[in-house]
Formats: structure tokens, sequence, C-alpha cells
């Protein structure tokens, strides 16, 4: 059985005490918004554990993802991989894009390429990426790299569940691009935790157009040319 465990523990990609009691942790969160409106986008919140539960390694299902780029957007706008794993990025519009980076953990230029064609890249280090386009001023995506396969993106209503969690001492991390990071250290007991209640302050957030890769502003027709 303690092999069987250790085994399933493998396939998975995760290194961890095998036979430590699991349970679900799960909650709600809320961005407090300007003028106290409804968020529209709690489903690019993320939630993640890092610490007892093990850190993953390559071969784990997080290692590679894709995001699309249709419309003039990034799909997913928020994207999930392992630190380490790849991102590749499809260009499913009919016309070219440049996807690049200027990230302090990991900065990299995809190029320009055209519709059908797909390049990837290596997100090396824990932590979030903000990733353009520099055709495209408008088009931003997020990559969350992360060591831990103890990750969600949070639901519409704000509820996220992360199950199968083993009992150990975890900083919570709930991350959306318009609030400062939520981080606190949560104790999990071999039953998981429930009822967690995060609000992330969005009020006084500011929408701020970022350089292109060259570090200079867009011209500002290009943006809506192609
Ligand atoms: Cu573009």
């Amino acid at each position: 059985m303690v092999a069987a465990a250790a085994l399933l523990w493998g396939a998975l990609g995760i290194v961890a005490a095998p036979l430590r009691a699991q349970g679900t942790v799960a909650g709600t969160v809320r961005i407090l918004e300007r003028g106290a409106k409804a968020s529209k986008d709690l489903t690019n919140a993320i939630v993640y554990l890092e610490g007892d539960g093990g850190t993953l390694r390559a071969g784990s299902a997080l290692d590679n993802a894709n995001v699309d780029m249709k419309g003039r957007e990034f799909v997913p706008h928020v994207q999930i991989v392992r630190a380490g794993g790849s991102v590749g990025y499809p260009n499913k519009d009919p016309f070219s894009h440049n996807v690049f980076s200027n990230s302090a953990l990991g900065a990299f230029d995809l190029g320009l390429y055209r519709t059908g064609a797909s390049r990837a890249t290596v997100f090396p280090k824990a932590g979030v990426y903000e990733v353009y386009c520099n055709i495209h001023a408008r088009m931003v995506n997020f990559v969350i790299a992360v060591n831990t396969p103890w990750v969600t993106r949070v639901n519409a209503d704000g509820t996220f569940q992360i199950k199968g969690v083993p009992a150990g001492t975890y900083r919570m991390h709930v991350w959306h691009e318009r609030a400062s990071e939520s981080v606190q250290t949560v104790t999990i007991g071999g039953v998981g935790v429930g009822g967690m209640a995060i609000a992330l302050d969005a009020r006084t957030f500011t929408a701020a157009p970022h350089p292109d890769k060259f570090g200079k502003a867009y011209a500002a027709t290009r943006a809506d040319r192609y």
C-alpha cells in the first residue's frame, strides 16, 4: 500500500510524503470594487498553496499549457503553468502577432508570426509574468508559474476548492491582476479547511499603459490597424 501510494504520487509528478491525511481547502474570494460594484472577472483570480504539500517537478500535468491568440485577445487571459514549464501561443487570428514579456523573472520575445503558427517559451521561475503583444497594445496575458500542485482558478461566483491537500502548514496566495496579492499562513488538518473568506482590494487600481518590447510607447494608431 505504501509503495502503491508512493508510485501514484510519483506518477502525478509530486514529491511528497504519501501517508499524510488529505483534505479540501475551500472558500470564497471577493474583490472590493470602487463604488461597491460587482466584480465581473473573478475567474481570473488564482488561489495556490505553497509549503508542506510538496513541490511540482517535471512530468506534471502543469508542464505545458497553451494560450490562444484569437480576436486580438489572449485566451485564457490568465494561465497557470509549472515553474520551468512552457506555454505555447498559437496564432488563431488571420494576421500576425508578436508575443513578448519584459518580466524580470524571465524576459522573452517570440518574434512576429502568422496565422496557424505557434511558438512556445519556458517560464523559468515561480511568479507572475505579464505577457503582451508588440503589435496590439490591448493584448494582455498573465502567466502564473507555480512550484505547487495545489493551485486553482476561482469560480465565477468567487468560490474555490483545492482537493487532496496533505495536512500541513502552507502559505496561501490569492492573486488577481487588479489587486495586491493576498498571502497568509494556513494550517490544514486531515479533513481540510472550509469557509475561508479572502477579500482583495481593487478600489485603488488604475489601468496604466505598458511599454512595447523596446520600452517605448505604442504608436497610437498602430494598435487597431491590423
Ligand atoms: Cu497582436
